[in-house]
Formats: structure tokens, sequence, C-alpha cells
């Protein structure tokens, strides 16, 4: 991993501890889904189908790391980091049907649309969003963070004033120029609410302290944006075949990027800063948030 600054050198393997989680995200994710063979199949195959298609789980990663560094279990955090990954998943689908950004490829495979049609692909989103909060109600909640409060969290990041306002912004930009505060309003709302939803999940999934939520807060925020300004450079620097997603969308849908707006260069350097930002929050855990540091220099460094 290339290192960032002058932060500490991780001290654990940090695509090990990625990959075992994403296999434990794998095997959770699968028991809190209807069989792919309860009736109707249909749905369910197709709500697999894109929930099992090879994503990076980074908000799951991003949950159960929070949650270490507040002390808390990644049984408890579990259940939220899975919660996240549907509704993540859910917005995918939608993102790439026709009526959205029409797109035929994504986590390397055909799009939900194009295997299961329209009408599957619009119903297993929505199913992947309930089943989200399906999860989340089942959560008993912790002494500082009642189960009503854990559900509120992920309604916010996923409603009309977080991720489906920046998702609005952003095909009512198509086409348009704007500016880069409109372009943070959008990458704010569609991107980094989620993330920044991820982590305050794991924090509360440990019952952490009003000063390690603001932490993981300003963390989540910053790390959100700076993943978004990445996303926009590799959509110009990397093939399809690497992202799994058809590359160079942005250009021929006419959006709005960072790359777009103030060049590659300046693009690296605002996700660099955003990173250290992440990175300055952390101060907070005295060195126990080695998994969150290792995301973000990880995240920063990313090719797909
Ligand atoms: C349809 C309500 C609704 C919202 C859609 C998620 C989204 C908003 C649009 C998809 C396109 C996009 C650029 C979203 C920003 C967030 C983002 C970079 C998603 C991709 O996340 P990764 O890279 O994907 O973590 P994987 O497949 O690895 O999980």
């Amino acid at each position: 991993m290339k290192k960032h600054g002058s932060r500490s050198q991780p001290t654990f393997d940090l695509q090990a501890v990625i990959a075992s989680q994403a296999a434990a995200v794998d095997r959770a994710l699968d028991q809190f889904l209807p069989a792919a063979t309860a009736r109707p199949a249909t749905i369910h195959r197709a709500m697999r189908y894109s929930l099992f298609a090879g994503g990076k789980r980074i908000r799951p990663a991003l949950c159960l790391a929070a949650a270490a560094a507040c002390g808390g279990a990644a049984a408890d955090a579990m259940p939220l980091a899975c919660a996240v990954e549907c509704i993540h998943t859910y917005s995918l689908i939608h993102d790439d049907l026709p009526a959205m950004d029409n797109d035929d490829y994504r986590r390397g495979k055909p799009t939900n649309h194009k295997v299961f049609g329209e009408g599957i692909a619009v119903l297993a989103g929505d199913a992947l969003l309930t089943q989200a909060f399906e999860i989340a109600a089942r959560c008993q909640g912790w002494p500082r963070y009642s189960h009503q409060t854990v559900v509120l969290e992920l309604a916010r990041a996923a409603g009309s004033l977080q991720l489906i306002a920046g998702q609005v912004a952003d095909l009512e930009g198509e086409g348009k120029r704007i500016s880069a505060r409109q372009l943070r309003y959008i990458h704010e709302r569609k991107t980094s609410a989620l993330l920044c939803c991820s982590v305050r999940l794991g924090g509360m999934s440990a019952n952490c302290g009003p000063a390690q939520l603001k932490a993981l807060t300003d963390f989540g925020y910053n790390v959100g944006l700076a993943f978004q300004v990445i996303d926009d450079i590799l959509d110009v620097t990397q093939t399809s075949e690497k992202l799994g997603k058809t590359a160079g969308k942005d250009a021929r849908a006419q959006k709005a990027t960072y790359p777009s707006i103030v060049g590659l260069e300046q693009s690296r350097k605002i996700a660099a800063r955003l990173t250290g930002r992440a990175f300055d929050s952390l101060k907070v855990f005295k060195g126990k948030a080695v998994a969150l540091e290792a995301l973000a220099e990880f995240l920063l460094c990313r090719d797909r």
C-alpha cells in the first residue's frame, strides 16, 4: 500500500482483513435474505444476483472498522453493516436502470435489468431497501443508541435529503455547467452520506461516546467525499474491465465531475486533502483506529 503523508503505517494486512470480512459479510447477508428458492423465486434470485455480484464491501468494512475503533464486537456491527450494503446495492440497481444512468455492466456482470428485465430490477431494488430496514429493525439497540435511533440513522442517509437528493441533483445536472460547490452538494449526498452512516452505525453498535461519534462523523464525511473524487478520477483513468462497470460514462453523459471541473492533478490533491482531514479526526481514538486509517489510505490509493 502506498504511504500517504507522514501517517503511521498500518500494522496489519488490510487486504487479508478486507477479504475475511467480506466473506463474513457474505455469510451474514446470505442468512438475512430469503433463500433464492423462496417464492416468488425470481425476485429473490434478482436480489441475490446483485448483492453477491462481487462488490468491494467498502461500506460494511468501514462499519466494522468503526466498531473496532470503539472497542465493539464485529458480531454487533454485522447486521448494520449488512443493512447498509443492501441499501447501497439497491441504489446501484436503480441507478443502472434505463430511466437513470442506463448502464449494462456493474460489478463485472450484466446489470440487474439486463438479466431480469426492468420491472424485476425495480422490485429487486425496492426489496433490498426494505430488507435493510428489516435487518436494522431486528437490532435490539444499545444503551446510548436506541433501536429507533439506529433505524432513523439509516432512513436519513437513504432518504430524500441525502442519497436520493444527491441522485436528483445528479440527474438534473446532466448536460449543464455546474459549479464545484454544486458538485460537492451532489457528492456529499449521493456518496458521502451512506459512507458516513456506515461508520456512525459501526460506532453506535459499540455504544460509542459523543466525542467518538463526532470523530466518526467527520471521518466518514471526508472519506466519503474523497471516495467520490477518486471514483471520478478512476472513471477517466481506468478501463471498464478493471472497474467492473462502464468507464468514461461521466464524460459521455456530460456529467460534471472533479476532473472535468478542476482537472486530474487538482482532483488528486483534493482527494489527498480530504483523506488528510479524515486522518486528523481519528486522533481521539489514540491509535485504536488502525483499521479505519488503513481503509482511508487504501481508498485513496485504490485503482478500481
Ligand atoms: C438510485 C436512489 C438512487 C441513488 C443512486 C449509488 C448511486 C446513487 C449512483 C451510482 C453511481 C455512483 C457514482 C454512485 C456514487 C457512489 C459510488 C461511487 C458507488 C460505487 O460504490 P463502490 O465502488 O461499488 O463501493 P461496489 O460495486 O464495489 O460496491
